[in-house]
Formats: C-alpha cells, structure tokens, sequence
C-alpha cells in the first residue's frame, strides 16, 4: 500500500507554539511512516503527559493519550496484546526520564519491540517550563527563578546499561537525519530510544533554538560504527556498549553527537521469551466462534470468586 502525507493528516490543528521543536518531531514521523511503509491502521502512538504527548492528536494513526510518566507500560501492553502492530511511544523528558524513570529502566530489562520518541527540550513545558532531569547544572531557563542546582541525568548511556538494543540522538529541526534515524528504529527488532534534543522557544530558548543545536551537535564520527556484527558474540556487544559510552562521555553541553550509538540486532524480544514458553498473544487465542458466541469459559473463575 502507498500512503501520503496527507493520509496522515488528522483533522485536529497542533496548538504547540510557533517554531516548538515537537512540529518538526511530527513531520519527521510522518515521513518516517511513510518511508517504513507502515499501514497507519497497524500503527499505535503511546504518549504521556506534556506539550510532546499531545502528538498523537495531530497524526492520524492510532493514538492513546495517557498518564504522566506511564506511557511505556501501556504501550508495552499493547504490542504484547497484538505483537503485529507498530508501536511508538512520544513522551517528554520530565515524563520519560523524571516521574517516569522507574520504567524506563525497567523497560530495557523486558526488550519489548517499542520505539520510544523522546522530546528532549529540558524543560517541563506544559507546567509552564520547570527544570526537567535533563537540563545541565547552572544553566537558567525562562520558567525557574534561578540556574538549575542540580546536575543532569544521561539517558543515552542509562539506556545502554539498562539493556536497551537501539540507542540514538537526533534534534527536532533536523528533519532529514531525524527521519532516517526513525526508520531505522521501526525497522530495529526490539526496544528503540531516540533522544531527540527538542527546541522550546518558550522556555529554553537559549539552548534549543535551531542555531543552538545546529552549531553544537555534530554527526557521530564517519569512522564509529555502532551495530553489532554478530549478535551472539557478547564480547563484540560489550565492546560497542563501551565504545558508546565513552563517546558519550567525551561530550560536552556545547559540542553532542548525533547518530546511532549503539544497536544490536535480534536479540530476544520479550515476545520471543514469551512465545519460547508457550505463551500466546491475546490476539492469537480464539474468543468467539464462527458465529460469533463467545467460547470463553469464565466458569472457573465463577467458582473462586462465589461466596
Ligand atoms: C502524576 C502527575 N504529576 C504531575 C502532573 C503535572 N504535569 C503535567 S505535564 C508535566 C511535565 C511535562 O514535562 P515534559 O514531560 O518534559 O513534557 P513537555 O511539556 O516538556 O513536552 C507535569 C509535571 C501530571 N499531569 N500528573
Ligand atoms: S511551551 Fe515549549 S514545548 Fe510547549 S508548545 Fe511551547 S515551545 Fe513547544
Ligand atoms: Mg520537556
């Protein structure tokens, strides 16, 4: 099937401010659906809480709107519900990396095939442009009375430790890389991070802004190569997680990479795990019968619960 833009369009106008970083996020992914060849019916947008987690409203694929800082566990149920669907979470980085950074890390331990769009702006924007986690130490942001006094929390390399298999960074106003990146993360077999350095020109217009982030972040060298060869050879996975690492490491707030830090190909899915153990997908065990009664025996559980 060929999709457009336009079939993407969804009837609702984005009410985000004039240059926000997250329009440039949303014309990425639309773009991105349409390279991946993806039929929109089959794709699942998981956000949180934040200017970012109103995206699913301005695409016309599916979309669920949900809590602060637990968009990972429902879009995690999801795609082990039905293990065909694309899914993607669009979250901030208050959301992801602050209320919600319990699942984040737990999310790399289960592997579950979910793409998460991080929108990176260091800020909380919606609440009116508080510090978030990823905001550097002394910097001064528009919303908060003084430099921020806390130092900041790096999610690439938490995600690499934490056991994530695509970890990446891209800006919000570079639409091309940003569109590539995202493809190859749908098209990756597992848990995907993209962090994606996202311009609020509201709050943190200083160290967002277009000319900010187009002077201070730089593509990964040409000669580092991030994708395990052999997925099986642990040391050649150790070595690309620490080859990562120190790349990270080396970097400065003036001077980011941007790029594909670090994948490995197919390892175990949570899906595969379950599967191993004999354990369908709710979308596989048959529920009604050709007629459309349903075959479901709640008997048993009619009996315990009975007083
Ligand atoms: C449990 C809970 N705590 C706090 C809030 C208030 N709240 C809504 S959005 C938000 C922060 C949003 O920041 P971020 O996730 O970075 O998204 P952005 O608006 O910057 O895109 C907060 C604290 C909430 N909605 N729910
Ligand atoms: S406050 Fe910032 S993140 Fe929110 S819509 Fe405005 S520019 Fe975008
Ligand atoms: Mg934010």
């Amino acid at each position: 099937m060929t999709i457009s833009l336009i079939d993407l369009d969804s009837h609702e106008e984005s009410d985000w401010c004039p240059q926000c970083g997250n329009s440039g996020i949303l014309f990425s992914l639309k773009n991105a659906i349409i390279q991946a060849g993806l039929d929109p019916k089959k794709v699942v947008d998981v956000s949180g809480i934040g200017c970012s987690s109103k995206l699913p409203n301005f695409i016309n694929v599916n979309g669920v709107h949900t809590l602060h800082g637990r968009a990972i566990p429902f879009a995690e149920g999801i795609k082990l519900a039905n293990p065909e669907l694309t899914v993607l979470v669009n979250a901030g980085d208050g959301d992801t990396y602050g209320i919600g950074v319990g699942h984040f890390i737990s999310a790399g331990r289960r592997n579950v095939d979910i793409k998460l769009l991080v929108h990176n702006n260091g800020v909380y924007g919606l609440t009116k442009g508080q510090v978030s986690p990823t905001l550097p130490e002394n910097i001064k942001v528009k919303g908060w009375p003084e430099p921020n006094i806390n130092a900041p929390i790096d999610p690439l390399s938490l995600a690499i430790l934490s056991g994530y298999t695509f970890v990446a960074r891209s800006h919000s106003y570079n639409i091309k890389e940003l569109t590539e990146i995202i493809v190859k993360a749908i098209k990756h077999k597992g848990l995907a991070l993209i962090d994606i350095l996202q311009g609020c020109p509201t709050y943190n217009p200083d160290y967002t802004s277009p000319s900010w982030l187009s002077t201070h972040t730089h593509p990964l060298p040409s000669n580092y190569d991030g994708v395990v060869k052999n997925p099986n050879d642990m040391n050649e996975v150790n070595e690309k997680k620490m080859q990562a690492i120190k790349m990270i490491l080396s970097e400065t707030i003036e001077d980011k990479h941007t790029g594909i830090f670090f994948q490995w190909e197919n390892p175990d899915t949570f899906e595969d795990r379950l599967l191993k153990r004999g354990i369908k997908p709710p979308i596989d065990i048959p529920i009604a019968d050709s007629e459309g009664r349903s075959i479901t025996d709640i008997s048993k559980i009619i009996e315990e619960l009975s007083i």
